[in-house]
């Protein structure tokens, strides 16, 4: 018990500092980061890596902040506040991927949650080459969950991501490291989307029915900031302490619900607009 909250009667929620970039429309990054933690009874505290210009149909601009600004913004949240996880969306550079491993490695007892943001679904550079590189020497042994879709699992393991035998291959390689993987699969063709889990040795298979996600026109475009928020909604329950598998399952409900619920209101993707909270709804039962 924090001896400066005695006699305070609330609980503390889970402490969530996220790492990402701005999406001006609100679909993905810290902006999409913050609803979902919110909805799920977390605190959000964010330190903005980049600011990007987009809408919901591309990705116009990306403009990255220096490294030593995200670092003193990730510490002036946890040496006052502290954190329970630190969730890391896009980190736009190497020079900010060097920041966060500094910080990471000062703060060894703190779960990290990474979602490898590589591109927009919109197009657009999102974390550069030798980022990448630096992402899998230096920050990928810290964390305990990394989550990438197909497209970014192949793209960081180098592999023909192109079956279950190789999304198993590319979560092996991606695990070898000691992280928990948890390879998302949307962007595989079919009715049924299958997430796979790589956790020590033991797998997990994760299968939901695809739900229909059409543009304005009626054109399947699919839902802006799925991985954030999915990420996101796994790191409140890893702060939570909750079992890595418990979390992916509320979050996967939790996505499921939003984006259900989600809308065209843009011309391009449909943004998950959460108006309906999981609290309200009941979602997190009698103790939420
Ligand atoms: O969904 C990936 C993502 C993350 N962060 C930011 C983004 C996007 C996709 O467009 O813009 C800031």
């Amino acid at each position: 018990m924090n001896p400066h909250l005695q006699g305070e009667t609330h609980a503390i929620p889970p402490r969530v500092l996220i790492v990402a970039g701005s999406d001006p429309s609100g679909g993905a990054g810290l902006q999409a980061d913050v609803r979902t933690v919110t909805a799920l009874g977390g605190y959000p505290m964010t330190a903005v890596t980049a600011i990007t210009v987009q809408d919901t149909c591309r990705v116009e601009a990306v403009d990255p902040l220096p490294g030593e600004l995200v670092e003193r913004q990730m510490r002036a949240c946890l040496e006052d506040v502290g954190a329970d996880v630190i969730k890391l969306g896009m980190l736009a550079t190497a020079d900010i991927v060097r920041a966060v491993i500094q910080v990471g490695g000062d703060y060894p007892a703190i779960p990290i949650v990474a979602d490898p943001v590589l591109a927009g679904t919109g197009g657009g550079t999102l974390l550069d080459g030798a980022g990448r590189d630096l992402f899998l020497s230096g920050l990928l042994p810290r964390l305990t969950l990394l989550t990438p879709n197909l497209p970014e699992a192949g793209i960081l393991t180098g592999l023909d991501v192109d079956s279950p035998e190789a999304t198993l291959r590319a979560a092996e390689v991606l695990g070898s490291s000691g992280a928990s993987v948890l390879i998302t699969g949307g962007h595989r063709p079919g009715e049924e989307i299958v997430d796979l889990l790589l956790t020590g040795s033991v797998t997990h298979r994760f299968a939901a029915p695809r739900l229909p996600l059409p543009d304005r026109g009626g054109r399947e475009v699919g839902c802006r900031g799925t991985g954030c928020i999915l990420t996101s909604a796994i790191a409140v329950g890893v702060a939570e302490k909750l079992q890595l598998v418990a979390a992916i399952v509320r979050a996967r409900a939790f996505l499921r619900v939003g984006l259900a619920a989600s809308l065209p209101l843009g011309a391009g993707q449909r943004l998950m607009t959460m108006v309906a909270t999981p609290r309200r709804e009941g979602f997190l039962g009698d103790g939420g």
